[in-house]
């Protein structure tokens, strides 16, 4: 009998520190053993030329997530699940979200009736807190944390889920206690329902008028207050999607000052700008998210932040509508005003490709930052850690055999999402992942499917060394 069920030879090993040429043997879904000569296998994976990464964990997308403007989320778990696997990543952490009148818990069941028999990779959920009665601060959360619901996030706008500075506290200081990381969505609600009447009232409804709607110190003063507010709690916070580069000075004052305040970035921020959402006629709603794509100057400061570790997360921030379509972009027809476009858009098939692209082979980044970033961090950052994001014996053998050399234009028509565009149309990219596989087994085999609609896993997570405050 075979002394492994898989082995990968030949393939240039990299994970978040190393780089180095080596066979590695899987057994029962884990990783047995990495080294040379390893024996026997019943299949054999030849790698040379490739680059063996741990497969991504993307922990900032959106998968059936209900929605209260009538809009509908494109993919669900198996559509989300299988393009994100085409595009490398072996791990989601989408969002069980609390719809106000009701309690947490029913959301996270709700969520795991959407996610099971459809998922083809692993998942963990994140929360959502819209409404935090006294049940749900009380019981229903920590209960929720116990049970490996282990990071939650708050919106400082949004009408339908914004918190006001008094429920944030709150909410950090039960993050504090209960170990549990807080991510924050920080856009000051307020200044941006100004701008955005102030705009409609001229008659500027055009998608290009969304990044008016809330420019960088809208972006800026909300991302202060949370650090201040998250100062006063005493607890470390993930400011997610992080656009501009005025976030990235507050986020890099703070951490100076010592407070452990984490950031994310996503390829919209690298790839797109405020032009993309000036597209001709309507086209420029396939570009609005929040906070919005920013000036062209920007993307450098971004890349500093990615280069010099302010920034410990890229994830796709997937949130996929489609474009013509009445529960999409055009939910009120070919002219819907910019504030009423669903806020987001896909990228959960082209998150590594675009940052190994425009990162690694274009010098910014090294190859291990990428797997640090993509991978490595955000699997230590939610709890999965060194289960997931690592090449590691014992890890789960979640692997993409990446081919750093091979050039593609991005076309929607060989994406596997279930939206009818990419942002990134057109866009020519070095580097994409070959064979990808999930606990041991080969799901992506040179760019086909081979798993199947329910294989994934819910994910339980721990509590994050990283959530938790330096002197408790
Ligand atoms: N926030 C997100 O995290 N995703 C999509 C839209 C938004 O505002
Ligand atoms: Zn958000
Ligand atoms: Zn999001």
């Amino acid at each position: 009998m075979s002394q492994f069920d898989t082995i990968i030879r030949h393939g240039t090993v990299v994970t978040a520190s190393d780089t180095f040429v080596a066979d590695v043997g899987i057994k029962d879904g884990r990783i047995e053993a990495i080294g040379k000569s390893l024996g026997t296998a019943a299949q054999t994976l030849d790698a040379t030329g490739l680059l063996v990464l741990p497969g991504g964990v993307d922990a900032h997308c959106h998968l059936d997530q209900p929605t209260s403007d009538g809009s509908v989320c494109a993919d669900d778990f198996y559509s989300g699940t299988l393009s994100a696997a085409h595009g490398g990543t072996t791990t989601v952490i989408p969002f069980a979200c609390q719809q106000r009148g009701h309690t947490l818990t029913s959301a996270v069941d709700d969520y795991h009736r959407r996610a099971q028999d459809k998922a083809v990779i692993d998942y963990a959920f994140h929360l959502i807190v819209s409404d935090p009665t006294a049940q749900l601060i009380e019981h229903d959360l920590p209960m929720l944390i116990d049970k490996g619901y282990t990071s939650f996030k708050i919106y400082m706008t949004y009408d339908d889920m914004k918190l006001n500075d008094r429920q944030i506290v709150e909410l950090l200081a039960l993050a504090r206690h209960h170990g549990a990381m807080a991510m924050i969505h920080a856009e000051n609600s307020d200044l941006i329902a100004w701008l955005t009447e102030t705009l409609l009232a001229k008659g500027l409804w055009n998608p290009r008028y969304h990044a008016a709607s809330r420019p960088q110190v809208i972006e800026r003063e909300a991302t202060h207050r949370a650090i201040s507010i998250a100062e006063l709690a005493d607890v470390p916070i993930l400011i997610v999607h992080v656009s501009g580069g005025e976030a990235v000075e507050q986020i890099h004052w703070a951490q100076g000052r010592g407070l452990r305040i984490y950031a994310e970035t996503c390829p919209q921020y690298i790839a797109l700008t405020e032009d993309d959402l000036a597209r001709p006629g309507f086209e420029g709603a396939k570009c609005i998210c929040s906070p919005p794509p920013r000036h062209k100057d920007n993307q450098r400061l971004i890349w500093d932040g990615l280069a010099n570790g302010v920034f410990q997360i890229v994830s796709s921030d997937h949130a996929p509508f489609k474009y013509a379509s009445s529960t999409g972009k055009m939910l009120k027809g070919e002219q819907t005003p910019f504030n009423w476009v669903p806020n987001g858009m896909p990228g959960i098939e082209t998150r590594l490709p675009i940052l190994f692209s425009e990162g690694v082979v274009k010098g910014r980044i090294s190859l291990n930052r990428f797997v640090e970033l993509v991978s490595t961090n955000p699997a230590k950052m939610y709890g999965l850690h060194p289960r997931k994001g690592a090449v590691a014996v014992g890890s789960d053998a979640d692997l993409v055999l990446f081919d750093p050399r091979v050039k593609r234009v991005i076309r929607n028509a060989d994406l596997h999402h279930n939206v009818d565009y990419t942002p990134y149309e057109g866009l020519e990219v070095t580097g994409w992942p070959s064979t990808v596989l999930s606990r041991g087994q080969v799901v992506i085999d040179r760019g086909q499917f081979k798993g199947a609609a329910g294989q994934g896993q819910f994910l339980p997570c721990a509590r994050p060394d990283m959530a938790r405050p330096k002197v408790a």
